[in-house]
């Protein structure tokens, strides 16, 4: 199985994918709306279908990546049908189950946060993804969207410590920067809800958090009733009008050598290897202008910004950092050439200067 812990740092949001490599079929569980493209280039590169979304509920502090990632992914929106939220694909129920290849999530409901929390538990009980319920020493808040201490201490001691203590719990913030934490931890040390603590005990503290409310709720509520449908956002996926360019995981733009070798004439193709090796044995591409990297960043102003720029190495790594300063400086439309001269060679793309 694959899994990966994401964080959106603006919200302190975490995001969880976990997938059947084999199958090649995931689920996202709490994305971001702007981490919507780091997500679609993770499963890009990892070779993923994104089945589902699915959210733990409707988070007050951010705006869900559902319907983002439905529009550049073609994901389907899973949320629990005591949510209130409109425009799912799938409305769960408690016990219900959520495959992806052999593996399946199954959903348990855990209200107090807000009425529809659910946790999310994997098929053989080693992870329990507990949303804004049972947090790392802590719990959500219970004081809006239906909150209630009560019936939040019920979910916890009822539905999550019942589970194995030795499975981990994984949640959907984190404050202070812990990532993960078992059943069995919780169930002594949370200093809310574990140990000796009774629910008129748990009551009178969350009484008493007086947090002021999350500075997005009014942007994000609305939002998340529509599964992340955000106003305004209506069109498209943006992305640059000049070209086939993706993001990376890595956070380059890239682009693909054949498109780079069917469009020479429309772009200005900046080589940022050493003078030897422009003129070395891989060669060169027709036009290409030769700016070593470490003079890169001083040169800047010097480049003609009237087409887009496209840089080259020779594997794809110095070029990538060539992107970075170019933007540094000011230049929106460039990219990296992917795979380099090493791949341009390779797909015996046309080239001049060259020895062999
Ligand atoms: N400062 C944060 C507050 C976020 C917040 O209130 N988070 C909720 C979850 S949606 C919570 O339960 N927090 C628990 C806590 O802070 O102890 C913001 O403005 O977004
Ligand atoms: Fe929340």
């Amino acid at each position: 199985m694959i899994f990966r812990q994401l964080f959106d740092p603006q919200s302190s949001t975490y995001s969880y994918l976990l997938a059947d490599a084999e199958a090649g079929e995931a689920l996202l569980i709490d994305p971001v709306f702007d981490e919507a493209p780091r997500d679609a280039a993770l499963l890009r590169e990892l070779g993923l279908k994104l089945l589902y979304t699915l959210e733990t509920h409707i988070h007050a502090d951010h705006v869900s990546g559902a319907w983002n990632l439905k529009r550049r992914v073609a994901s389907r929106i899973a949320v629990s049908a005591e949510s209130g939220a409109e425009g799912a694909d799938r409305y769960l129920k408690d016990g219900e189950t959520v495959q992806f290849g052999r593996r399946y999530l199954q959903v348990c409901a855990t209200p107090g946060h807000t009425k529809g929390c659910c946790t999310y538990v994997l098929d053989d009980r080693t992870m329990a993804f507990t949303g804004d319920c049972l947090l790392i020493r802590g719990c959500g808040r219970t004081d809006f969207q239906q909150g209630d201490a009560r019936a939040m201490y019920r979910s916890v001691h009822e539905r999550i410590f019942s589970l194995p203590d030795s499975c981990l719990v994984y949640p959907a913030h984190d404050y202070r920067g812990l990532m993960v934490s078992s059943v069995g931890e919780e169930r002594r040390f949370n200093p809310r809800l574990g140990g000796e603590l009774s629910e008129d005990d748990f009551v009178g503290y969350m009484n008493n958090l007086g947090l002021p409310h999350p500075k997005q709720m009014d942007i994000a509520v609305p939002a998340n009733l529509k599964c992340g449908r955000r106003q305004g956002a209506e069109e498209p996926v943006e992305s640059p009008d000049w070209g086939p360019i993706n993001l990376t995981f890595a956070g380059i733009w890239e682009v693909q050598p054949h498109w780079v070798q069917e469009h020479l004439h429309e772009l200005r193709v900046i080589d940022v290897r050493e003078p030897e090796e422009y003129d070395g044995p891989l060669g060169h591409i027709p036009g290409a202008e030769s700016i070593p990297l470490g003079t890169l960043a001083s040169r800047a102003g010097e480049v003609a910004k009237d087409l887009p720029l496209i840089a080259v190495c020779r594997a794809g790594g110095r070029s990538a950092q060539a992107t970075v300063i170019l933007r540094k400086a000011g230049i929106e439309r460039v990219a990296n050439l992917a795979g380099g001269m090493l791949r341009w060679r390779a797909q015996h793309l046309v080239v001049e200067g060259n020895r062999d």
